[in-house]
């Protein structure tokens, strides 16, 4: 089957990278097929970033509308433009928080998401609330690392997650950890290893999700939402994006 990954941002770097940590979990018959958008920003964190990557996730799943996708992932922890593109996609389409979330729950009576700017995590604390995991998340924690200082990631940063996990697993008394950047996908064997709890990334466990749904038949519903959207002129850049 052909997995479509969309990293929401425009670091090319960090595409390779995501694909690469898709490709090392996914089953042999899949074959990962791993885009970003056009335009927008280079890494997502704030409001206005994630809203260009929104759009970006919009356009890369019009594209792919063409072509159908067995099942296709949205590899940003924000999950940007999660509902568009299973408005535009007939496969499953698996946002990596929602399935790292999902993941935490069923290993872990409470979670700790760790992830990159303090200023993302209140992002992420909506994210907790709008999928309903209130009860399982018992902390979201920033680093102040910058999403593109992971592209290249020094051993002193992955300590620096490494020690704001373990101050997490003690202050939020959870047993398992999120991690809360697509970019930290490389990271997640080594930080098992280290901190002995179930460490959780969600590109990993969204290319499993989505394989194993597209395996059962199961397709997204499009029964009302997430029906196609409907026929009508699109203007300026999104000219040809619309149906
Ligand atoms: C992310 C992510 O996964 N990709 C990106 O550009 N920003 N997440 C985050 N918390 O900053």
């Amino acid at each position: 089957m052909k997995l479509l990954v969309i990293n929401p941002n425009t670091s090319a770097v960090m595409t390779g990278a995501i694909a690469q940590a898709a490709r090392a979990v996914a089953s042999p018959g899949t074959e990962i097929v791993a885009v970003q958008p056009g335009f927008g920003p280079q890494s997502i964190e704030g409001p206005h970033e994630e809203a260009w990557a929104a759009a970006g996730v919009a356009e890369q799943a019009r594209l792919a509308s063409e072509w159908q996708p067995a099942a296709t992932v949205v590899a940003c922890f924000g999950d940007p433009g999660l509902e568009a593109a299973r408005e535009a996609l007939d496969g499953p389409v698996i946002g990596i928080a929602e399935a790292a979330f999902q993941a935490a729950s069923l290993l872990s009576s409470g979670f700790s998401v760790v992830t990159t700017m303090t200023r993302t995590c209140i992002m992420a604390e909506r994210l907790v609330q709008r999928y309903g995991f209130e009860h399982q998340c018992r902390g979201v924690h920033g680093t102040d690392i910058a999403v593109l200082s992971l592209e290249d990631c020094p051993p002193q940063t992955v300590a620096q997650i490494e020690a704001a996990a373990r101050e997490a697993l003690a202050r939020d008394r959870s047993s398992a950890i999120v991690l809360g950047c697509a970019g930290m996908a490389p990271l997640c064997r080594q930080l098992t290893r280290t901190l002995g709890v179930p460490v959780i990334d969600g590109v990993a466990v969204a290319v499993k999700w989505g394989e194993a749904l597209a395996a059962l038949g199961l397709a997204t519903s499009k029964h009302g939402d997430y029906a196609r959207p409907l026929p009508k002129t699109y203007t300026g850049f999104a000219q040809k994006l619309g149906w």
